[in-house]
């Protein structure tokens, strides 16, 4: 018995992820509606037109929910079905609100606290043409302050709230690596535009100050009458240095944390950018006007952490490259000796060490003064499970175990390093559009029959949480 009494525990989506009904009551496009048109972006062609179909299937989602005893379920609004060309002097179309605040209200009912992510990755098409969306510094956080209060003021009832989705995705795969929408890259063989050596850092920046403008707004205007928190969810990766020996490995896993998560954590913590960063990046790294400061630093009320994998980390000699978003290392799955980190997956940057999130967690925790931590999403693939024949995709013996070494590992982080975790989030409630890898990578705990009406199947791991949870969690005091 490890977790707090009240610890909330569920599970994770993203809207374009599962919504489909891209056209349905007036939604307007976001970026990845249309990165998804571009031939060879997505690994089966594919796209979230339909998806799990989850927008005309709310009451059957809410219903899955409680039949897997989950307390919470965090979920992510599409901006463009709310404000369909996104901007602050744009219409806000009232049927895409409705169906949110309705959404909410049906989870209420049924007994689930709903934890809302304002933004995962769909920033609408409209932004990004009418002035370069994340690349622009000064309008797009106006705009999503806008969009964040409209959301505010038809949800008072909503008590844990996210600004963006992991933003260092938004960030290197979509203005460095080029693998995910807008698609900006250096590399011109996959864009005809992009600047990796600058975008990245831009981008990041002006996604801290949206964020902290939409902080701002709630703290001012609606959490004194409706209460709740807010925050950001930054992914993050647990790090172990090839060689344990080597001072050079062992500050090189240091600064790959402070190249991920410190990027972003240590502005609204500490009030500026990583010194690691700085040093390799020099004027490429934007600098923080008081005004921006004053909105980012201390702008979460909880720290929500994604995390998946951990990664050996080897340093590398000579000067970076230009291009280099990591901190001029190697990301490796073996050490010096040979030691492998963990079994394969069908993601290719995804392989589970459970001990790694016990670490990651206590290093989040030093770092930033035992903030408030959600986890906000935690799961894993399975090799080749696309290619079995459902009975044995429900049969998913790799994910049970997986969920069980991880949250065991969060639980000890609570009970012997202090580390203060109130909700857990298993990524996902089913299969889903997962982005540039389409349809072919399944990360949920329902299998989603794409082939006959999208329908659900619990798997073993989706049953598998809740007794989980129930053994860990500290019964209330009996009087
Ligand atoms: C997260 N990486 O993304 C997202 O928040 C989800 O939408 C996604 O479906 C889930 O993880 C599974 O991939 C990540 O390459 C995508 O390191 C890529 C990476 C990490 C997280």
């Amino acid at each position: 018995m490890a977790l707090r009494s009240g610890f909330l525990w569920g599970f994770a989506t993203a809207a374009y992820q599962i919504e489909g009904a891209i056209d349905k009551d007036g939604r307007g496009p976001s970026v990845w509606d249309e990165f998804c048109k571009r031939p060879g972006k997505i690994a089966d062609g594919s796209s979230g037109e339909v998806a799990c179909d989850s927008y005309n299937r709310t009451a059957e989602d809410v219903a899955l929910l409680k039949s897997l005893g989950a307390k919470a379920y965090r979920f992510s609004l599409s901006w463009t079905r709310i404000i369909p060309l996104g901007g602050r002097g744009d219409p806000v179309n009232q049927a895409g609100l409705d169906h949110y605040v309705r959404f909410v209200d049906d989870l209420l009912a049924a007994g689930i606290v709903p934890f809302v992510t304002l933004s995962h990755w769909d920033v609408p098409e409209s932004l990004d043409r009418r002035y370069g969306g994340l690349l622009n510094r000064s309008e797009f956080p106006l705009d999503f302050e806008h969009f964040a209060r409209v959301v505010f003021k038809a949800m008072p009832k909503v008590q844990h709230w996210a600004t963006f989705n992991e933003p260092w995705c938004s960030s290197v795969l979509g203005y460095n690596v080029g693998q995910f929408a807008p698609g900006r890259t250096s590399d011109r063989s996959k864009n005809p535009e992009g600047d990796g050596t600058t975008e990245p850092w831009l981008a990041a920046h002006t996604l801290l100050v949206a964020h902290g403008r939409a902080v701002k707004a709630f703290r001012d205007d609606f959490k004194p009458v409706n209460g709740g928190q807010i925050g950001i969810v930054l992914n993050g990766d647990a790090v172990f240095p090839w060689d344990a020996a080597d001072p050079a490995d062992v500050n090189a896993a240091q600064r790959k944390l402070e190249f991920t998560i410190g990027w972003f954590a240590d502005p609204i913590y500490h009030g500026d950018y990583p010194v690691s960063m700085r040093k390799q990046l020099g004027k490429r790294l934007p600098t923080f006007t008081a005004e921006e400061l004053a909105l980012v630093r201390g702008s979460n009320d909880y720290y929500g952490m994604n995390h998946y994998t951990a990664n050996y980390i080897k340093n590398r000699p000579g000067e970076p490259s230009p291009e280099d978003v990591a901190g001029h290392l190697d990301i490796l799955f073996h050490n010096k000796n040979g030691d492998c980190i963990g079994p394969e997956t069908q993601s290719p940057w995804l392989r589970p060490c459970a001990p790694g999130f016990r670490d990651l967690l206590g290093w989040i925790s030093r770092r930033y003064g035992h903030p408030i931590i959600y986890v906000t999403e935690n799961g894993t693939s399975l090799k080749g499970e696309n290619d079995l024949p459902r009975e044995a995709i429900l049969a998913d013996d790799f994910r049970v175990r997986y969920y069980d070494d991880y949250v065991r590992a969060m639980a000890t982080a609570a009970a012997l390093d202090g580390v203060d975790v109130r909700g857990y989030f298993a990524w996902s409630l089913m299969d889903n559009f997962e982005w540039h890898e389409g349809y072919e990578t399944r990360f949920g705990v329902c299998y989603v029959d794409y082939d006959n009406g999208q329908t659900r199947y619990p798997k073993k791991s989706a049953s598998s949480l809740k007794p989980l949870f129930e053994s860990l969690i500290k019964q209330q005091e009996q009087r």
